[in-house]
């Protein structure tokens, strides 16, 4: 009886365990998304600096009347190309997720003057890049 008890309390730990690692999974994966607005004024993304999480997702929002990309400057030389939105309409989203940690800045090619900055932080070592 003893032993069954105990085999009783050892499923239900083991039970209890497994929900909590299902509620957390589920919370991190519906958790929002860091949402950047674009503005037709300076400095025309808010906030213009965004620091996020690694496993993050971004979203970048376009309420105003034209048309924007979300650029990474990586791809305009020879670097690497982190990612190209390509032209984001009125009323349109670009989101992105899976980014590595490191300090992204980033434009919009159809107005340059249009500068951000993504920094991907790694979340055990949240003060590297
Ligand atoms: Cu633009």
């Amino acid at each position: 009886m003893q032993k069954r008890n105990e085999i009783m309390k050892r499923s239900t730990l083991g039970v209890f365990l497994v929900l909590l690692v299902l509620t957390a999974s589920w919370v991190l994966a519906a958790s929002p998304p860091f949402r950047i607005q674009m503005e037709s004024w300076s400095p025309y993304f808010a906030p213009v600096a965004a620091t996020v999480t690694a496993g993050s997702t971004i979203r970048w929002e376009n309420p105003t009347g034209s048309h924007h990309t979300i650029t990474h400057d990586g791809c305009r030389g020879t670097g690497a190309c982190a990612f190209d939105s390509g032209a984001i309409g009125p009323d349109s989203v670009f989101e992105l997720s899976g980014l590595p940690p490191g300090l992204y800045p980033y434009h919009c090619t159809l107005h340059p003057i249009m500068r951000g900055t993504l920094a991907v932080l790694d979340a055990r070592h949240p003060s590297e890049i």
